[in-house]
């Protein structure tokens, strides 16, 4: 008779299995998996200064400059570290598997007749709740701080697209390629090609293009919009730091695309006038 392929199975738990907690105890006494979690602190601490690097990287140019940003940036940070126990478990799996799980020629592949952990309500409940846990508190996490950046960057005008804080400024946003123009309505249109602004004081932006599309990116400010043209697309944002900070364009918009840059000069509200004024726009409103 010729020999049938019979599937690898698993082996069968014994009827007379001692309890869960027990086994599990057992488990987590065995080599690998000791070696396994030991390697997965290790690589977690490792990982931790990854957040801070990260944001050092952004606040290079001197922000966060708005509550927005300040919000993602929390963000960024809430994630990075909450992503950074399984990150270094799924290393740890990974590095063990590469360099430790490994026999010598010649020898037998080990002869394991215990049950898998899989089988275990203990085990899988405690990672079926962890994992929901964590993914959970990143949803809620994730839905408040939406909620906050809206109520930020939107809060800036009303439904009718009209500024909604009396004080606010509005600045008309220009793209084009591959320069970025700002008109300052308030101000008998004084027009300039760095971004002004007031600290403190809600700024709506009224952006459109005049060619293809863009994307109007105030970094620091954390605001990012589409530029496009025949439509005007409305952003807003409170700068709350003075100082030098960057606009790109977030769109590829052709050949000097990676140039299309500026800067927003954040200065306190009386410098700000003063300079419309320079600039022939005394405050009309
Ligand atoms: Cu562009």
């Amino acid at each position: 008779m010729a020999d049938t392929l019979i599937p690898a199975e698993e082996p069968e738990a014994p009827t007379n299995r001692p309890p869960a907690m027990h086994r599990l105890r057992e488990w987590l006494q065995r080599r690998y998996v000791r070696h396994i979690l030991i390697i997965t602190v290790v690589v977690g601490f490792l990982l931790l200064p990854l957040g801070w690097l990260m944001l050092a990287a952004m606040n290079q140019s001197g922000g966060p400059a708005s509550s927005i940003m300040e919000d993602i940036q929390q963000t960024i940070l809430v994630f990075t570290i909450v992503s950074i126990p399984i990150t270094s478990f799924v290393f740890a799996v990974l590095l063990y598997s590469l360099f430790g799980w490994k026999g010598k020629s010649g020898e037998e592949p080990p002869n394991n007749d215990n049950p898998a952990i899989r089988t275990n309500a203990v085990a899988v409940i405690t990672w079926t709740a962890a994992s929901s846990i964590l993914a959970g508190f990143l949803v809620v996490w994730g839905l408040i701080e939406l909620a906050d950046i809206t109520a930020d960057s939107y809060g800036t005008q009303s439904i009718t697209g009209q500024p909604r804080a009396d004080n606010a400024l509005v600045v008309n946003v220009t793209g084009q390629q591959w320069v970025w123009t700002f008109e300052y309505p308030q101000y008998d249109k004084v027009a300039t090609d760095v971004l002004y602004l007031p600290k403190d004081r809600p700024v709506l932006f009224n952006v459109t293009s005049v060619d293809v599309i863009h994307n109007f990116w105030a970094v620091e400010l954390g605001i990012k919009i589409d530029a496009n043209p025949g439509a005007i697309t409305q952003t807003g944002a409170t700068p709350n730091k003075e100082g030098i900070f960057n606009v790109r364009c977030a769109e590829l918009c052709g050949l000097h695309h990676a140039y299309m840059e500026t800067e927003i000069r954040v200065m306190p509200q009386e410098n700000f006038e003063n300079f419309m004024r320079e600039n022939g726009g005394g405050q009309t409103r």
